[in-house]
């Protein structure tokens, strides 16, 4: 600021593309960074390039309510999202670049006694799985949430799920950091550069056609979210995968007045407080499938009706901006992180509402099944479950309606 905001030294280069790269990942999300950078750190595979049709971090990473937590309900998604959690708490050491992870924090609550039992289920699950998770009562809500109205209209509140080691991150830092480190690391990340087509010789894949020309690789990671199902058929297969919008929205910026994050599960809305004061509120996904990333009436006034019988005092605010994202639904609410049909080529997607908290998990694992061809992270998330019926059904931990 001293010089002006001029003299800035970019985070990351901005190269042109290589000919050939050892391994070219689709996707410069969360997910897609988080896969190079771990390529590149704990394989040493750093003849990486990340490319991107829009801008670095401009897809779901940079449009989601930043929740963390580990607390689902099977082993296997414990595992991975517990890996993710533990990865934030050291991430800004890590990566020299701080992502203001804030474990402060996250409540789900029970409005039935169908979300009673649930919840429970899930404490005792998480016991078992080493996720610390604990059932809280109403007392403790209002403790831990002074602003909160336990004994609202049609769904009091019975008691929460509450993981104390939950929280929040800055989102766009996370992609930033990432993004920063891959370059360092030598990789090459293209921005404004579509994939438009996956080439392929005898059932491998040789490389991508993109919107800069044909860049050749021996592995291709596919990492788009809400786009995978596009980048699946360029690579001559099928994914049970739905694109729909998920939206949110900010009130303007108030005093400090909630310190954790909680969600209403019953009602479809939820809520936390931005380090700048603004009350960040979503709700569900859309109600039918659609790739824009705007918001609309219909969700404001749906989830912030639904939100007001818990937390009165939202009445009184003003809406500052609304946007969404488009996310990648699986019918078990399950990712997929797994080989292809096309040799060479791996696909990660199918995080829907919730991956932001799953990124350095994520990563972590499918850089491990990139580069080995097996990783125990990634391995029940392959699309064998899909015909085998060995499904991993996460619908009450996704917490979002859908
Ligand atoms: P993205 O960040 O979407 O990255 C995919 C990238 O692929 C995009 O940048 C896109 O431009 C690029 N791409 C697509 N097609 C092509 C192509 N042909 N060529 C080149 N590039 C291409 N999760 C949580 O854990 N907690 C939350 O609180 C939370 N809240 C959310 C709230 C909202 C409103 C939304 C929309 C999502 C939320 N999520 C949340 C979900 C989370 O944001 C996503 O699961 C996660 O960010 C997915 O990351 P990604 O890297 O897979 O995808
Ligand atoms: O997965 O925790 C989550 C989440 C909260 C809001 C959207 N997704």
């Amino acid at each position: 600021a001293l010089r002006y905001h001029t003299g800035w030294e970019r985070a990351w280069r901005s190269p042109e593309p290589k000919k050939r790269y050892d391994v070219v990942i689709v996707g410069a999300g969360g997910h897609g960074l988080a896969t190079a950078y771990y390529l590149g750190k704990n394989y040493g595979i750093q003849n990486v390039a990340v490319i991107e049709k829009g801008w670095l971090g401009g897809g779901n990473t940079g449009r989601n309510t930043t929740i963390i937590r580990s607390n689902y309900l099977q082993d296997p998604s414990a595992a991975i999202y517990e890996k993710a959690r533990s990865l934030y708490e050291t991430m800004s050491q890590d990566l020299n670049y701080n992502v203001m992870f804030s474990p402060r924090g996250v409540m789900m609550l029970a409005q039935t006694q169908h979300e009673v039992r649930g919840y429970k289920r899930t404490a005792h699950a998480n016991a078992l799985q080493g996720v610390k998770t604990e059932w809280i009562d109403p007392a403790r809500v209002k403790q831990l949430v002074p602003i909160i109205n336990l004994h609202g209209p049609r769904y009091p509140v019975l008691g929460a799920l509450w993981q104390e080691r939950g929280g929040t991150a800055r989102h766009d830092a996370v992609a930033w950091g990432y993004a920063r480190a891959c370059s360092a690391m030598g990789m090459d990340i293209i921005q404004q550069c579509e994939v438009t087509g996956v080439r392929s010789d005898a059932g491998q894949v040789v490389g991508v056609d993109t919107t800069r020309g044909p860049i050749d690789c021996g592995k291709l990671g596919i990492v788009v979210a809400g786009h995978s199902g596009q980048l699946a058929e360029m690579a001559g297969f099928r994914l049970p995968v739905e694109a729909l919008a998920l939206q949110a929205l900010v009130s303007e910026p108030i005093k400090p007045c909630m310190d954790v994050v909680v969600m209403a599960n019953t009602v479809h809305g939820y809520m936390s407080q931005s380090d700048k004061g603004e009350m960040v509120i979503g709700g569900g996904t859309d109600g039918f499938n659609n790739f824009t990333q705007r918001g609309s009436f219909h969700h404001i006034e749906e989830t912030v009706r639904a939100l007001n019988e818990t937390f009165p005092m939202i009445s009184r605010l003003k809406m500052l901006r609304q946007w969404g994202g488009i996310v990648d639904m699986t019918g078990d609410r399950s990712p997929i992180l797994s080989k292809t049909p096309l040799g060479g080529c791996f696909i990660n997607c199918g995080w829907g509402t919730g991956g932001f908290k799953a990124i350095p998990g994520s990563g972590w694992g499918m850089a491990q099944l990139m580069a080995t061809g097996h990783s125990p992270l990634t391995e029940a998330f392959s699309l064998d479950r899909f015909k085998e019926g060995r499904f991993i059904d996460e619908s009450v931990a996704a917490g979002v309606a859908h």
